[in-house]
Order: structure tokens, then C-alpha cells, then sequence
């Protein structure tokens, strides 16, 4: 017999039209011992709703709309100290919650990310990219080692969920909520997870190769602008890098001089170099800062 998770642990399944698969995903959490189930539906025009309700699961229907929304809606609902996350597709096995679990009582984490290492082929391609230079963002602003910051289980504090704003559209919800502990509390980690094959129709808008970079790009414009800005001014270097080398080359090679070109490949290159070592200083700085946030939360508590 399995232990009960109830008064510990609720489980949010937020669904659109999920038919195929809810009853699937309630059968693995039940089994798992996962009893406390929450599912936010997003209107769903088939019988998602009815399967849930009929296999004990307490349905609501979301406010506003989208993916966060529903997890917005989700919060006030939870009674219990920690909520997980997972989508209704049958992706996320139920068998990884109790190491989710485990991992954030025994650390004190406020979050930890179901990191999809086995079963990676079951993302579609392009998402797997984008999810990859998103991550990879996130690492370099908030000098985190996570691997899989957009998986769509996660186990979070319930009472630090509750600061979160979910204002900002853009991003997705996973990235702004790994984005508000990374900030503030720091305590946020991961367990290895493995993916399966999605059952139904992917619901969610696929990101493309620009909107990635958008992305990206909003992450770094909110939490760091000034890196942004620097990062930016130190593309120059490579320009300019070129153009040295081709001045050098004449010069040596073939004993041609480029004055005015040589003036700009130093200046270019010298701009170039000091707006990396900015870029990296504004990392520093904001790790620093992110550790004093945390050294206050932690006096805090
Ligand atoms: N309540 C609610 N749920 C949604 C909405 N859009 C998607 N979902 C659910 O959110 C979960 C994630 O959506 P998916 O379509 O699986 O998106 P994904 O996991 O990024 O992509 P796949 O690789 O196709 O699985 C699923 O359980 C969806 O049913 C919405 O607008 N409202
Ligand atoms: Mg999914």
C-alpha cells in the first residue's frame, strides 16, 4: 500500500481538451499515492472535465486564458505546503514526484524542476532548441546550473508561490517562475525525469527560431538590461576582430597600408573588448546582489 500524499501535496493538471489522456495521468498519480488532484480546465470542448470529476479529481474552470493563467487560477485553491505541476498529456510519469519531493523537503528548496534528461527525442525538435537557449539564458542571468528550465513538471513551496505576479505575457509561465526564486531565495534545484511520448494534439503555440530569441531577449531586458547592453555593444568585436586581421595581413603580406582602416579595426576592437569585460562585470554584480537577496531572506525567515 502506498503512502497518501493529501495533506502534503496537491497535484495541478491544468487541460484543454485532454480527453484521451486525463484519465491516464489521474490512474499514475493515484498509484503513486497522489490523491490531492486539481485540475484547471481551460474550457476544454470534450470530455476532459467530466472524466476528471468522475475519477475524484476537484475541477475548475480557469480565469482568463493560456497555460498561466490557469496556474494562476490554481493558487488560492491549494491548502497544502507544496503543489506540483504537470501537464494532462500523459508526458510527465507520476512515478518522479515523491524524488521531487523529496529532494525539496530534505534541501529546504522552494522549487524543483522534473529536468527531462531520458525520453528527449519525445520533444518536438524546435522546441527542444528553444528550450535549450532559453535555459541556457537563464543560466548565464541568474548563474544557476539547471538543465531543463521550461519542463512542464515542477514542485513548488506553495507560500512562495503565492508572491509570484504573473503579470509579465511573453516568456512562458516555467521560466517566470524559476525566474522569481533564482531572484529571490535562490533555492531552486532539479531531479532527472524521463519524458514520454505526447498523447493528443500539443495544444500549446510551438516557439519558432525569432520568437526563441525574443524570448531570450525579454528575460535578459527584465532582469539584467544593463548586460543586454553591453552584450550587445561587444558583437562589435567581431567585425572588428576581421577587420585587424585584415589590415595585419596586407600590411605583413603584402606591405599595403590601411590607415583609417587600421584606426577603426583598433577602436572597434578596443569598444569591443571593454564592453565584454562590462558584460561579464554586470554578471558579477547581479550574482552578488541575488546573494544578498537571499542572505536577507534568509535572516528574514
Ligand atoms: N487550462 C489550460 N490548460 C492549457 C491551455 N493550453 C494548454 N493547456 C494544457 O497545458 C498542458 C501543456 O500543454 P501542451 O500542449 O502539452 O504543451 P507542451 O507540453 O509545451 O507541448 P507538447 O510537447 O505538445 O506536449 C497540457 O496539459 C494542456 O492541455 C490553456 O489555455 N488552459
Ligand atoms: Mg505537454
Amino acid at each position: 500500500m502506498c503512502n497518501d500524499f493529501s495533506s502534503i501535496l496537491t497535484v495541478v493538471i491544468p487541460t484543454l481538451d485532454e480527453e484521451q489522456s486525463i484519465a491516464l495521468v489521474i490512474d499514475d498519480l493515484k498509484q503513486q499515492g497522489f490523491n490531492n488532484i486539481l485540475v484547471v480546465d481551460g474550457n476544454s470542448r470534450d470530455r476532459t472535465r467530466e472524466i476528471a470529476g468522475g475519477l475524484g479529481a476537484r475541477v475548475v474552470l480557469q480565469e482568463g486564458k493560456g497555460k498561466a493563467d490557469a496556474i494562476r487560477t490554481a493558487i488560492p485553491y491549494i491548502e497544502t505546503p507544496y503543489l506540483l505541476v504537470m501537464d494532462g498529456d500523459y508526458t510527465y510519469p507520476a512515478k518522479h514526484i515523491k524524488e521531487l519531493l523529496d529532494k525539496a523537503v530534505k534541501e529546504n528548496l522552494d522549487e524543483v524542476i522534473g529536468a527531462r534528461i531520458r525520453g528527449r527525442e519525445n520533444i518536438p525538435l524546435m522546441n527542444r532548441l528553444g528550450n535549450w537557449v532559453i535555459t541556457k539564458t537563464f543560466n548565464i542571468l541568474f548563474g544557476t546550473n539547471l538543465s531543463d528550465v521550461c519542463s512542464g513538471m515542477y514542485l513548488l513551496r506553495t507560500q512562495r508561490t503565492r508572491e509570484i505576479n504573473f503579470e509579465s505575457k511573453g516568456f512562458s509561465v516555467e521560466v517566470e517562475i524559476a525566474a522569481h526564486i533564482a531572484s529571490t531565495t535562490r533555492r531552486i534545484g532539479e531531479v532527472p525525469i524521463e519524458y514520454r511520448k505526447r498523447i493528443g494534439k500539443p495544444k500549446l503555440r510551438k516557439r519558432h527560431g525569432a520568437l526563441i530569441m525574443l524570448d531570450a531577449y525579454k528575460l535578459a531586458l527584465r532582469y539584467n538590461p544593463v548586460f543586454l547592453v553591453f552584450m550587445t555593444a561587444s558583437l562589435i568585436l567581431i567585425p572588428s576582430l576581421a577587420l585587424t586581421a585584415y589590415v595585419a595581413y596586407d600590411l605583413l603580406v603584402n606591405n599595403v597600408k590601411h590607415h583609417v582602416w587600421a584606426i577603426i579595426a583598433v577602436t572597434g576592437t578596443g569598444i569591443g573588448i571593454q564592453s565584454t569585460l562590462m558584460a561579464i562585470m554586470t554578471l558579477y554584480l547581479k550574482r552578488l546582489e541575488y546573494r544578498l537577496v537571499q542572505r536577507l531572506e534568509e535572516v528574514k525567515r
